[in-house]
């Protein structure tokens, strides 16, 4: 069975003139697994449609932003009134000052924050602060965490526990990579050994609280809370990374979830609502920093854009309707999937297995699941890529990449979820079946 991708390819051909690798971002090549990309027209509630007319169950969901699947009506509904509006004033619009507000209300140990277009800003704008705040230079990443493409993350592990990054993206100076250290996740150890030898000069330490950009690993518990005790007794800023997990895990993310208060948090995706919006913020006292109250210096043409405010706030309204139900639906639908999976695993003792946070999940081709990126690199990519378009062919778009996580929406229906679990022990089958 393969795919009519004749317009794609098409389409792509006509890309790749103008665009780098025919894309705005590397993920959508589908480079990690090979073969035509897809390029998609419309999308309704948890279904996308490409050039050729084929038709997917979606579980990228763009990535995690569409949290009530695509073209929700309400959200569609609030974007088209604040458009008659106009696009953007370059002045305070009332909608950014509601957006933030909700922020402020819905996550306990957000005082003050600044809204951004990106999650990328966000957690670029957290570090800049970090280091404002302490006068230090050294910044804390783990391994296989993404905090968006700013210069001092885009740095490698280097050998040993705790390493000096080094540059992972041409055009990154060494002497940028060299301020960040990368610790292995989840390893007490390393966090010790790192503050015992550095820690009166780390300015802060960030964090995928429950990674996604390594497929999705879950945080020990103990791990997190010494960070906390860690980065408080050297009077470091801890900055919890919610770009993915802020609103997706819990009405106050995964820190809700885990119950441990950072100390600066970035959030995107979500409280866009599918337009453009990212955000940093924490305590008064750190944020008064900020210009143009502090020395720091951060700013934006669109931030705080009145339509992505709107999109935005609407797609907060939906959850804040009723929270505990929502999120009780919308994990619920992921649990079921996970368990079928894990006894088809089981049954026929497939070297796979599934992790899954909340409305998060990845299905790894390794027989246990990842606690760390060494473990995570350990999967079967070729298998993974055979899965891939298998799901693919049988209408599932699953995220191009073992590295990443698949997100549900509310949109996800217990029927589509009844076909999302059929093809996947089908797509399994079919990549496990002996080749006689
Ligand atoms: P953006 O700059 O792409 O809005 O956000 C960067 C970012 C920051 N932090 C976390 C935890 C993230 O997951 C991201 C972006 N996520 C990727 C997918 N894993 C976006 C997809 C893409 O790069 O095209």
């Amino acid at each position: 069975m393969s795919l009519k991708l004749t317009r794609s390819t098409h389409l792509f051909e006509q890309a790749r003139k103008i665009l780098p690798g025919g894309v705005n971002s590397p993920v959508r090549s589908f480079s990690a697994v090979g073969g035509q990309a897809f390029v998609a027209t419309r999308g309704q509630g948890p279904y996308l449609y490409d050039a050729d007319g084929n038709k997917y169950i979606d579980l990228v969901c763009s990535w995690g932003p569409l949290i009530h699947g695509h073209n929700h009506p309400i959200i569609r509904m609030a974007i088209e009134k604040a458009l008659q509006n106009g696009t953007s004033f370059g002045v305070n619009s009332e909608i950014e000052i509601q957006l933030g507000q909700k922020l402020v209300d819905s996550i306990p140990s957000l005082e003050m924050l600044r809204l951004v277009n990106s999650g990328t800003e966000a957690c670029m704008s957290a570090i800049r602060l970090a280091r404002a705040a302490t006068k230090r230079e050294y910044i804390i990443k783990f391994e296989g965490h993404y905090h968006g493409h700013a210069d001092s993350f885009l740095v490698a592990a280097g050998s040993g526990l705790a390493s000096f990054g080094m540059s992972s993206s041409a055009g990154v100076p060494e002497k940028i990579s060299a301020e960040t250290l990368i610790l292995p996740f989840n390893n007490v150890a390393a966090l010790e050994e790192c503050f015992s030898k550095y820690g009166n000069q780390i300015a802060g330490v960030i964090l995928e609280v429950v990674t996604g950009n390594m497929g999705v690993v879950a945080p020990d518990l103990s791990f997190l809370k010494k960070l906390r005790e860690l980065s408080k007794q050297y009077s470091s800023v801890l900055i919890f990374d919610e770009v993915m997990t802020g609103f997706r895990l819990s009405l106050s993310g995964a820190q809700g979830l885990y119950g441990i208060e950072p100390d600066l948090s970035c959030f995107g995706k979500i409280i866009g609502g599918g337009l453009p919006v990212g955000a940093y913020g924490g305590k008064k006292e750190i944020m008064q920093l900020v210009s143009p109250l502090g020395p720091m210096y951060q700013a934006g043409t669109l931030s705080g854009n009145p339509l992505c405010a709107a999109a935005g706030l609407a797609s907060l309204e939906l959850i804040l309707e009723d929270s505990k139900i929502f999120y009780q639906r919308l994990d619920a639908g992921a649990s079921e999937w996970r368990s079928l999976m894990e006894a088809h695993i089981t049954r026929h003792s497939y070297p796979v297995s599934v992790a899954q946070m909340g409305s998060m999940l990845t299905i790894f081709f390794s027989p246990e699941k990842p606690k760390n990126y060494v473990e995570a690199r350990t999967c079967d990519l070729e298998k993974f890529k055979s899965f891939f378009w298998k799901m693919l062919e049988r209408g599932i778009y699953y995220p191009p990449s073992q590295f990443e996580a698949c997100f549900l929406s509310t949109a996800h229906k217990p029927e589509i979820m009844e076909r999302l679990a059929e093809v996947s022990l089908q797509a399994m089958d079919e990549c496990f079946e002996m080749k006689l």
